[in-house]
């Protein structure tokens, strides 16, 4: 590198600082998303453990006429975090067979995902009218108030997970706020199990969750010049039934400091100290639809598979 050059640091310093320096260390889940992190999540979605997304897809072939008939038209469709989509267009044509024009906004924070999303829906419902949002949704869901008429807003992959109960229910409230009495919330929740179903589905036997969850590692030894060893760190996965969530970590195998040049910050590690560096809610029923209520919306109905491994909830303002 040229010395005079100027690297500008990424937005993330801070919290990358204050979670490497707190007990237990944290990271925020958020940095798992770069270019490489995208693709193998979706390598994830399509393994045999992780069950989410093909059971959510199956919700939604099995009763997008109902959803759309329980919604009512004609609507505007706004999609949260919609990634490329892979699982709104059964949902669109749904919509397509009862109103004129199916509207179709996309939001997302990747532009790359959003081309891929616009492809996808043109041929799976060329009918649509298809408008990506690039928007991040730390500063608000401002967007949705310029969106004209009736509106149904999708959040779906149980993203909400992520979410610890006050930033979910804060999260729900912003949405909520830009919303009008009758426009109306499909969120998509993983729903709490045994645990021989969730584990394995965050920790598989291929090793690409492992590599997803060390991919922060990676991340942080390019962007801020860290010297993190990945094999001397290990994935794991934990089940807390207490708090009803999934808890991934990166567990230290060895005392060890690390360096983050960028970050002029030396990490000490004792052997068996972890990270944490996730957290994926699973819900029950109840839980939903009072996290729907405090939020502000009204539970209307909802929809499972055969096993009820996972629901959509329609809620309504
Ligand atoms: C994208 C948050 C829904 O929690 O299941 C998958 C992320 N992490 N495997 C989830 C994830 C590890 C995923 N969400």
């Amino acid at each position: 590198m040229i010395a005079h050059e100027v690297v500008p640091l990424p937005d993330y310093v801070a919290e990358v600082v204050h979670g490497l320096s707190s007990r237990p260390k944290t990271l925020p889940c958020k940095l798992f998303y770069d270019a490489r992190g995208s693709a193998l999540f979706e390598e994830i979605t399509r393994l045999p453990e992780y069950y989410p997304t093909r059971v959510e897809l199956e919700i939604l072939q099995d009763n997008s006429r109902e959803i759309a008939r329980a919604m009512g038209s004609p609507v505007s469709i706004i999609e949260l975090g919609a990634g490329t989509a892979t699982k709104t267009g059964t949902l669109l044509r749904a919509f397509a067979r009862r109103q004129m024009r199916v509207k179709y906004f996309p939001v997302d924070i990747s532009p790359a995902a959003l081309a891929e999303a616009k492809k996808k829906i043109r041929e799976a419902c060329p009918g649509a009218l298809v408008r990506p949002v690039v928007a991040d949704f730390s500063n608000g869901f401002h967007f949705l108030k310029s969106i004209p008429g009736r509106k149904l807003v999708l959040y779906l992959g149980s993203s909400i997970g992520n979410f610890d109960w006050n930033d979910a229910t804060g999260m729900l409230r912003k949405v909520h706020e830009q919303l009008s009495p009758g426009d109306a919330l499909l969120l998509g929740t993983d729903m709490v199990k045994s645990s021989e179903i969730l584990v394995p589905a965050y920790d598989d036997a291929q090793g690409v969750t492992s590599e997803f969850d060390k991919n922060i590692l990676v991340r942080l030894n390019r962007e801020l010049d860290g010297d993190f060893h990945l094999p001397s760190f290990r994935h794991i996965a934990e089940w807390n039934p207490m708090r009803s969530r999934m808890e991934i970590y990166l567990e230290s195998l060895l005392a060890q400091v690390v360096t983050l040049r960028m970050a002029g910050m030396e990490v000490k590690f004792d052997a068996g100290e972890r990270i944490h560096t996730e957290n994926s809610y699973k819900y029950t029923l109840q839980m939903v639809e009072s996290m729907l209520c405090v939020s502000g919306f009204k539970l209307e109905r909802s929809w499972f598979d055969r096993r009820e491994w996972f629901g959509l909830h329609l809620a309504r303002v």
